[in-house]
C-alpha cells in the first residue's frame, strides 16, 4: 500500500486531500518534526530533503508536495485538465508557481511573523509584501474563471489550497478582503468531504504541540550554525 509520510502541514495536507478525493489506498505515517523525526536516516532515505510530505508507491519514492501531485494525477488520471498542448504549460506554469512562490514565501512570512527570535521590520514586510503579491495573482487569476485551470477542479487547486487556507496566518487578520475570488475558491474546496477528511487526518496521531528548543533546533537549524 502506498506510504504517505506527512504531518498536520499546509504542504503535506494538500496531498492528503488529492489521496481523499481519488479515494486512494494509502497508510499515513507521522513525521513528527517537532520531535526532529524529519532528520532520521530512515527518513533521510526517502526525503533528503528533511521535510515532509513524501510518499513511498512501489519502488517509487517521490518528494515535494507539488511533484507528489502530478505524479498521482498522472498515476491515475484523475484531476488533469483536459489534454493538449495549451493546458498542459497551464497545469505546469501554476503548479511550478504555487511551488516556488506561494509556498516558499507564504512560509517565510509566517516564519518572520510568528517565529524568528526578533521580530525584523524588514523581513517581514518583504515576506509579507511577496506572499500577498502571489496571492493577488492567484486571486486574479480566479476572477475570470471558477478553478485555476478553467471549468475543471485540478490539481493546480489542490496545491494553492494547501496554502490558501492559511491567508490570515501569513498575512494577518482581514487579509481575506483582499482575495475575494481566492476566498471563494479555498472555500468552496474546503467544504468538499474530501478536504475535510484531509484536515482531519491529523488527529489519528499524537504531535508534539510545544515550539520549544528541542522543536527549534529540529526546524531552525540556522539558530546553531552561524553560516555568514
Ligand atoms: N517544497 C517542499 C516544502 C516542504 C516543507 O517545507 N514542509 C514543511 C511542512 S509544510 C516541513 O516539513 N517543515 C519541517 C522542517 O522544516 O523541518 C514541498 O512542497 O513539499
Amino acid at each position: 500500500m502506498l506510504k504517505f509520510y506527512y504531518s498536520g502541514a499546509p504542504n503535506p495536507t494538500k496531498v492528503a486531500l488529492f489521496l481523499e478525493e481519488a479515494g486512494l489506498s494509502y497508510e499515513p505515517i507521522p513525521v513528527d518534526t517537532r520531535k526532529g523525526e524529519q532528520h532520521k536516516p530512515e527518513y533521510l532515505a526517502i526525503n533528503p530533503n528533511a521535510k515532509v510530505p513524501a510518499i513511498v508507491d512501489g519502488d517509487a519514492i517521490v518528494f515535494d508536495s507539488n511533484a507528489i501531485l502530478l505524479y498521482l494525477a498522472e498515476k491515475t488520471g484523475k484531476f488533469l485538465p483536459p489534454n493538449g498542448d495549451k493546458a498542459r504549460g497551464e497545469l505546469l506554469s501554476w503548479l511550478m508557481f504555487v511551488a516556488s512562490g506561494v509556498g516558499p514565501y507564504a512560509g517565510q512570512s509566517v516564519h518572520f511573523r510568528q517565529y524568528a527570535p526578533e521580530k525584523i521590520e524588514y523581513a517581514i514586510n518583504r515576506y509579507a509584501y511577496e506572499a500577498q503579491r502571489h496571492f493577488g495573482i492567484l486571486d486574479a487569476r480566479l476572477a475570470t474563471r471558477r478553478y485555476m485551470l478553467g471549468d475543471a477542479y485540478t490539481i493546480v487547486d489542490m496545491a494553492v489550497w494547501g496554502w490558501a487556507r492559511l491567508v490570515p496566518v501569513a498575512l494577518g487578520d482581514g487579509a481575506w478582503t483582499k482575495f475575494p475570488h481566492l476566498k471563494r475558491l479555498v472555500d468552496e474546496i474546503s467544504a468538499r468531504p474530501a478536504a475535510q477528511r484531509a484536515v482531519a487526518l491529523k488527529d489519528r496521531h499524537k504531535w508534539k504541540t510545544e515550539m520549544d528548543d528541542e522543536a527549534r533546533r529540529a526546524m531552525f537549524g540556522h539558530l546553531t550554525q552561524k553560516v555568514a
